[in-house]
């Protein structure tokens, strides 16, 4: 019977703010490789922009051969890219650093994934050709509006260096798991950055610029980096590739359960390379058990996990998850603490008692 409801009842996006909407995914609840667009994680530095869609084009300029302006009609008749992409923000997790950063305090859903379809931006770029002076490529969205930190009206805009930009799967995308994108997700056309944290990944694209130098606007140069020091902004990195990564998806956080047989479960991912083991503690972090991967390995996506776990003794669990890849990364013990709070990877951990 029980399970009979729960098929029926679906979960909601989990609110943090309503203007400009931000809300996570209820990561836990969700099964599967594909989060549908009413699932999908929502994060606006802006209120929604309004453009009339029907009049919509694509401006190419800049440091270019020939400048162009594609419709969208040519955009779709190009040859495209359908890719499974895992797309997190660089603030996912953040309210689990110690001390507290400012931000958007979310938990561990600002992730999802599914499967988008567009044009390779190598593709378009070809129409144009490259100045041999060109070092980025500048996307900037429709949405605009002031920041905190001055009264000046900003667009979303970011930047990528010329080598990952022409990289095949940086795509321009007009799908999303067979649909056109919704507009929230960037309807009608929305970049794609594979492997990097998604504020890359701009929305509503009204012009890609291609420059000179390296591009500073505040999305770029004040946001999305690192800070090492809570005082002053020595050694600021920017925030680019995705650190590998897992959440426990299965038991939840504080549960009580009975003594019995449970199937821990969740997911991994890492922005280059592939997630090559997860391991389980059971034990607060003193030994450490192999996991069975259960999804194959596709390369911009997440792979899931699960455990076995005879919980026959009564007690209280610290459970941990710990991913690594092919690239040499480990999930830390410990997050490396930065002033904006970007790039939480520790090792994942929830507590469950057995009664
Ligand atoms: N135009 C535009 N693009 C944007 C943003 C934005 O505010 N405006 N937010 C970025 C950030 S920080 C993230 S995490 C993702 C969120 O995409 P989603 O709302 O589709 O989940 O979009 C990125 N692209
Ligand atoms: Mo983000």
């Amino acid at each position: 019977m029980r399970n009979c409801d729960s098929k029926k009842l679906r979960p909601n996006l989990i609110p943090k703010t309503l203007v400009p909407e931000n809300q996570e995914t209820p990561i836990h609840l969700v099964s599967g490789d594909i989060i549908s667009d009413k699932l999908f994680y929502r994060r606006n530095h802006f209120p929604y922009p309004s453009f009339t869609s029907s009049f919509y084009f694509l401006p190419i300029e800049g440091q270019v051969h020939i400048s162009k302006v594609f419709s969208l009609q040519e955009i779709y008749s190009m040859p495209a890219k359908t890719i499974k992409v895992v797309l997190e923000c660089s603030g996912d997790k953040r309210e689990l650093f110690k001390p507290k950063v400012y931000g958007e305090q979310w938990g561990k859903g600002a992730i999802s994934q599914g499967i988008w379809k567009g044009v390779s931006l190598k593709t378009l770029l070809q129409y144009t050709g490259l100045l041999d002076n060109a070092k980025e490529i500048v996307f900037e969205g429709y949405d605009n509006g002031r920041r905190p930190d001055s009264n000046k009206l900003y667009n979303f805009s970011r930047s990528l260096p010329i080598e990952k930009a022409l990289d095949p799967d940086t795509i321009i995308a007009y799908e999303y798991n067979n649909h056109p994108i919704s507009f929230k997700h960037g309807f009608p056309l929305r970049l794609i950055v594979p492997g990097w944290y998604a504020m890359a990944s701009v929305k509503w694209i009204k012009k890609i610029i291609i420059i000179d130098k390296e591009f500073k606007g505040p999305f770029q140069d004040i946001d999305y980096v690192y800070y090492p020091n809570q005082e002053n902004d020595n050694g600021k990195v920017p925030v680019t590739t995705i650190n590998v990564n897992s959440t426990i998806q299965y038991p939840l956080n504080m549960q009580l359960l009975h003594s019995g047989v449970y199937e821990i479960k969740g997911i991994a991912w890492t922005g280059e390379g592939q997630i090559t083991m997860v391991e389980i503690s059971i034990d607060g972090g003193q030994t450490w058990n192999k996991c069975k991967l259960t999804s194959s390995f596709e390369k911009h996506s997440w792979i899931r996990w699960n455990y076995t776990w005879n919980a026959l003794k009564k007690g209280e669990y610290t459970i941990k998850s710990k991913a690594a890849d092919s690239k040499g990364n480990v999930q830390p013990l410990e997050p490396i603490w930065n002033r904006k709070g970007y790039g939480y990877n520790a090792i994942d951990h929830i507590k469950v008692k057995i009664e």
